[in-house]
């Protein structure tokens, strides 16, 4: 047994016992995969946790629904990042979606999933799937007009992840979306990560006219307070009364009718530091 920690901060971290399962040294970064007893097998990339089997229901649900329940009918997905295939999964729960395209660009983490996390890159081999080992950034200026809902499914905002919360790059995902589309983008904690937060969000408002801002509990993320930012140029992506029937078909484990309701009721705190950004 080893004792890992992410450091969420130079103060403050997440500590487990765990076994070694696997570390590797992508062209990219330093994948690891422990096997935890409360958690089970965590994938982190950098020293940094991206999933586990027991949590990761969580952040996946609450990254593809939202986007995918607001449009009227999300055909053809894109998701960056997300080689690990839970977002995936989710968004083949929605029974208009005929295309899903996933652009990742480390294969060894897709390699890892389906070695180790079968359960969240289940359906990564579906046939309505197409994978690209490609920067999200670059593929995009190939894609105009062509997707109903992107998501970002990304890591941290640090190292080659950067460029995927700037303004130049959300311009670029606007004009990757056809009609009604929507994009929706991981966009870190508010509690630890306000700076990365805030700028998330003011970079995203610099590109989309509606733009809305949600949270969910990620129990292995810092601070556990996770938050998503939506946008939309043509939809009102506060408006929790469209398509609330399509929730209740979901089979999910996090999102549902109640949580899609109050989707944008946030703590007071948080909409302080969204009205100063
Ligand atoms: N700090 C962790 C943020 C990770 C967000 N992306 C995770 C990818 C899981 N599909």
């Amino acid at each position: 047994m080893i004792w890992f920690t992410e450091y969420w901060t130079e103060n403050v971290g997440l500590t487990v016992k765990a076994h070694e399962v696997k570390r590797i040294k992508s062209k990219y970064q330093e994948i690891l995969v422990l096997d935890t007893p409360e958690f089970g097998k965590m994938l982190i990339l950098d020293g940094l946790v991206q999933t586990t089997e027991r949590d990761e229901f969580i952040y996946h649900e609450m990254l593809a629904h939202p986007a995918l329940v607001m449009h009227p009918q999300p055909e053809r997905v894109l998701v960056i990042g997300g080689g690990d295939g839970g977002t995936v999964r989710e968004i083949l729960k929605h029974p208009s979606v005929k295309e899903v395209h996933l652009c990742e660009i480390d294969e060894e983490v897709i390699i890892v999933a389906e070695k180790y996390f079968p359960t969240i890159s289940e359906k990564l081999r579906d046939p309505r799937v197409k994978i690209f080992i490609e920067d999200g950034n670059e593929f995009l200026q190939e894609r105009k007009g062509y997707y109903d809902v992107v998501i970002m499914d990304s890591s941290d905002p640090v190292g080659a992840s950067e460029v995927l919360f700037k303004e130049p790059f959300y311009q670029k995902v606007k004009q990757s979306l056809r009609e009604n589309g929507i994009m929706v983008a991981q966009t870190e904690s508010p509690v630890l990560q306000e700076k990365y937060f805030a700028g998330a969000y003011r970079e995203i408002r610099k590109v989309f006219r509606n733009v809305g801002v949600y949270l969910a509990y990620v129990p292995t993320y810092p601070s556990g307070m996770w938050s998503f930012t939506i946008a939309s140029d043509y939809i009102d992506v506060k408006d929790t009364s469209r398509n609330r029937e399509r929730v209740k078909e979901l089979k999910t484990k996090y999102f549902c009718d109640n949580i899609y309701a109050c989707l944008f009721a946030l703590p007071q705190f948080v909409q302080e530091i969204l009205k100063k950004s």
